[in-house]
């Protein structure tokens, strides 16, 4: 019956679309796909904006949008688009391998990123998130996180060209680009926050302006604080508008207010825009701060869940070869949610950041223990089908210890104690730890903090360095590679941070630069020494061991089939407290079965074969590391895993 009445109601908008779209040629999958989707984008818009006298208006327009772009979309990516189609779950393979970097920071700019291509080839890397590369205020960016004009590359960094020149060029060499949408605010300098501050009602209904704290004082109740030491609350007056303006960010990040259809159509355009530029893949911000409640925190609620649903169902229309990334930095149960919610059967992103995962592994690295790391995966939710994590150790963000209070406790400890000791742990105010953090995020209401610091400074390379220690360094390397190898085989696609390949240490610099130094996430968006980078080819230097090491992991990672994300883990109970272990079957190939086992441990650790042999794995004698193709040493029927070492076992 809706079937019906949706196919009545697509054809009115298709009778109503511009001339220049209709006597446009080559349509045709435009028009098959939406088909397809009308029924569920027009129930999840109805859902969100049904109730509005310009309903069938914006709705005529969110069609005229998937369209244009249609239209702007080029032979090549339609091309993509359909190769894409047949092979859905192309990106689960395990021969995808990320990292994130700054374009600036990495390579000067956009041009300086394309010609040093090579070398994150030479790694193994094909997937590449060029973090934000738009136009903010400077000194007002937030790393690129305050955008003030959505369609225009920072001057600083290049220009559409570049972007399009770097998009062939990586599709040539068969890697994959990554770029950010900030989905969630503008920059108070984007022109519609201008004109919202000119007394344009038209922008600040794109806003949530209030003339007074009635409202505003209604959602702090409930509200967290995102950067409680900078920016306080989650308000900001505007003294030319004369209002105040809701800004969960920074001061000078205004949020977009989704409970009008002009943002969202005009977002999606944006989205639609950057897939037209050649991203494979688009980063969308802060997915959980979509739609606001008073009494609510403002997060996670079921309307942002229904945006990223339409979003997804608009571009399944226009660009289905492009894939969502998830940043939503939120608690475990609240994750999986987003890569599609059970109320409307609809799909949402299909990659997430596994924050939780990172955060467990900085947890284990502190406390010499994967209790707690066990612990978060098991109750890590089962995720969908056709969906991945993005595993990381560091990214341009702090680590916030956002794992769950009922994991701590089974672990055997008391969450806020727990909690403190990690922050004391990393940020050296532990005696015993040799980890060069910065405390990020303090909130003195809560007792809440963060940690900023490389990954490298974070594992204690930078103490050991500065002492002299060799032993140090070396268990520092050990360490680094111990929490790659986890990231490499844990399921899902890896994600490196730029510099954490040649153990780049804390950049310092941040101090000094005023519009910075109240940031500590600056101390670990480094830019690449070159030089230093160049003695990854001279045996026996620090970035050469870490190099290799690195390059061999991933190398051997892309041969495991058994490491594509077709939801085969098992985690294993091994009863030892220091060691992780977990078992990937591929379910396409009975017979290749992996078993990963790390040690957290600085001294050797042993696993008892009886026990893996009762779990159905190995038999004796049988058993291979693929990461160095050797048999690991056995000694007594106990396996044997050097301090901070690991596996990847088959038989
Ligand atoms: C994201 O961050 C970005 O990654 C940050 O770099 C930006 O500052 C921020 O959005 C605003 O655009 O929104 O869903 O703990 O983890 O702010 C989580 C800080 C986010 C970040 C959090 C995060």
């Amino acid at each position: 019956m809706y079937e019906q009445v949706s196919h009545s109601l697509l054809n009115d908008i298709l009778a109503k679309l511009d001339m220049e779209i209709i006597k446009q040629p080559k349509m045709r999958y435009f028009y098959t796909r939406l088909g397809a989707n009308f029924y569920a984008i027009h129930s999840l818009f109805e859902l969100l904006y049904g109730n509005r006298s310009d309903f069938s208006a914006q709705m005529q327009k969110l069609v005229e949008t998937m369209a244009r772009q249609y239209i702007d979309r080029s032979d090549e990516l339609r091309a993509t688009d359909l190769e894409r189609e047949k092979e859905h779950s192309w990106f689960l393979s395990q021969k995808w391998v990320g990292m994130a970097l700054y374009s600036d920071g990495f390579a000067e700019d956009l041009q300086g990123l394309k010609s040093k291509l090579h070398y994150l080839q030479e790694l193994g890397i094909n997937m590449v998130h060029v973090m934000p590369v738009l136009d903010c205020p400077p000194g007002k960016s937030d790393g690129g996180y305050a955008v003030r004009d959505f369609r225009r590359i920072d001057e600083r960094i290049g220009s559409l060209d570049d972007i399009d020149a770097l998009s062939e060029s990586m599709h040539r060499r068969d890697m994959l680009l990554t770029l950010d949408v900030v989905l969630n605010h503008t920059s108070d300098e984007h022109e519609w926050a201008q004109r919202a501050r000119n007394g344009e009602q038209m922008y600040q209904d794109y806003y949530y302006v209030f003339d007074n704290r009635d409202i505003p004082d209604m959602f702090e109740e409930a509200m967290p604080e995102i950067f409680p030491e900078t920016s306080p609350g989650n308000f900001t007056w505007d003294e030319t508008m004369g209002k105040w303006v809701m800004t969960s960010f920074n001061n000078y990040q205004w949020d977009l207010n989704y409970s009008n259809p002009s943002v969202l159509i005009e977002m999606l355009d944006i989205i639609l825009y950057w897939a037209n530029h050649g991203a494979d893949i688009l980063r969308l911000d802060a997915v959980a701060f979509l739609w606001k409640k008073i009494g609510s925190t403002c997060q996670n609620e079921r309307e942002a869940h229904l945006i990223l649903q339409l979003l997804k169902d608009c571009c399944q229309v226009t660009a289905p070869g492009v894939l969502f990334i998830a940043e939503a930095i939120v608690a475990p149960v609240e994750v999986t949610k987003y890569f599609g919610e059970d109320a409307i059967n609809a799909k949402e992103c299909e990659i997430a950041y596994n924050a939780t995962y990172m955060a467990l592994l900085w947890d284990a690295v502190a406390t010499k223990k994967a209790e707690l790391l066990y612990r978060g995966i098991k109750s890590l939710p089962a995720k969908l089908e056709r969906a991945t994590w993005l595993n990381y150790i560091r990214c341009h963000d702090d680590i916030g210890l956002g794992f769950d209070d009922s994991d701590i406790n089974l672990a055997g400890y008391e969450p806020a104690a727990h909690r403190r000791f990690l922050i004391d742990y990393y940020t050296g105010n532990y005696t015993d730890s040799p980890a060069r953090g910065r405390p990020f995020g303090q909130n003195e209401k809560t007792g809440d903090a963060r940690i900023s610091g490389t990954l490298a400074s974070l594992v204690g390379l930078e103490s050991a360095i500065e002492s002299g220690d060799e032993h140090a360094i070396d268990i520092a390397i050990n360490i680094i590679l111990l929490l790659n190898s986890m990231i490499l085989s844990f399921g899902g696609i890896p994600l490196l941070y730029y510099g954490d390949e040649i153990g780049t240490l804390n950049d310092y610099n941040y101090q000094d630069d005023d519009s910075k130094q109240q940031d500590s996430r600056w101390v670990h968006r480094p830019s690449i020494d070159w030089d230093k980078a160049e003695l990854r080819n001279r045996p026996g230097s620090v970035e050469f061991r870490i190099f290799t090491a690195l390059k061999k992991l991933i190398a051997v990672r892309k041969e495991i089939s058994a490491f594509a994300d077709f939801n085969g883990r098992e985690l294993l109970d091994v009863s030892n407290p220091h060691l992780l272990a977990y078992a990937h079957s591929d379910p396409r190939n009975n017979s290749s079965r992996v078993l990963v086992v790390g040690n957290f441990d600085a001294t050797p650790q042993h696993l008892d074969l009886d026990m893996l042999q009762r779990m159905g794995f190995f038999k004796l004698g049988c058993i291979k590391d693929l990461c160095t193709g050797e048999s690991p040493p056995i000694f007594n029927d106990q396996l044997a895993i050097p301090a901070y070492g690991f596996y990847w076992l088959s038989e």
